[in-house]
């Protein structure tokens, strides 16, 4: 018998700006929630954040999610990326940091740290962005990630035109 591995603590940060991203995004929290191997622990609220990098394109919906999950870190990147391709994501045809129906990206697992090909942990430009650190901080501003904590790091950047969502309905 093999012994079910402890479940690790790790934060996905989602985002989209095609279609009706609110109702892409409760989908998409929805099939994470329902994924074996993962339990959903806390959801931040929806944020409608203006466009980062490529800033000519409309508003972003972000949120984050604190999970607990037993799926080692590969398969979980693989697990959320089924789920982006099932909502309608098609890589092939997009320009980075472009539009998207849905994107979502491991933050942190735990306090793994890893560079490899296809998958960075925490997330190399976590701490750049407010539309992650705003909603990361509702739902785990003193947690530990990189030395750092969400909201020490907030503080440091411009969340002009940042906006919490009130609940849909
Ligand atoms: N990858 C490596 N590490 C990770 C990780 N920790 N989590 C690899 C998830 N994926 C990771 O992903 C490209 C590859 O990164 C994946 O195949 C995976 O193997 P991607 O989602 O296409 O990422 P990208 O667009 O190249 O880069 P990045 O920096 O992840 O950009 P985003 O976040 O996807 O950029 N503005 C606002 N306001 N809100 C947004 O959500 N999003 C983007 C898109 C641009 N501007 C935005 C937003
Ligand atoms: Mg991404």
């Amino acid at each position: 018998m093999t012994a079910e591995a402890a479940p690790v603590r790790a934060y996905l940060a989602l985002g989209g700006n095609v279609g009706d991203s609110r109702a892409t995004l409760d989908r998409a929290v929805l099939a994470i929630s329902d994924a074996k191997g993962i339990q959903l622990f806390a959801r931040s609220s929806d944020y409608k954040t203006p466009p980062w990098g490529v800033t000519d394109q409309p508003p972003f919906v972000n949120l984050c999610l604190a999970i607990d999950t037993t799926l080692p870190p590969r398969d979980l990147l693989a697990r959320i990326q089924e789920i982006e391709r099932s909502l309608g994501r098609d890589r092939a045809h997009e320009q980075r940091w472009g539009p998207r129906t849905v994107d979502i990206d491991i933050l942190a697992y735990g306090d793994v740290t890893l560079d490899e090909p296809g998958l960075i942990l925490p997330h190399p430009r976590l701490f750049e962005r407010a539309f992650v650190l705003m909603p990361l901080t509702e739902i785990a501003g003193d947690a530990t990630i990189a030395g750092r904590t969400p909201r020490e790091a907030l503080a440091r950047l411009d969340t002009t035109g940042i906006e919490r969502l009130q609940p849909r309905r």
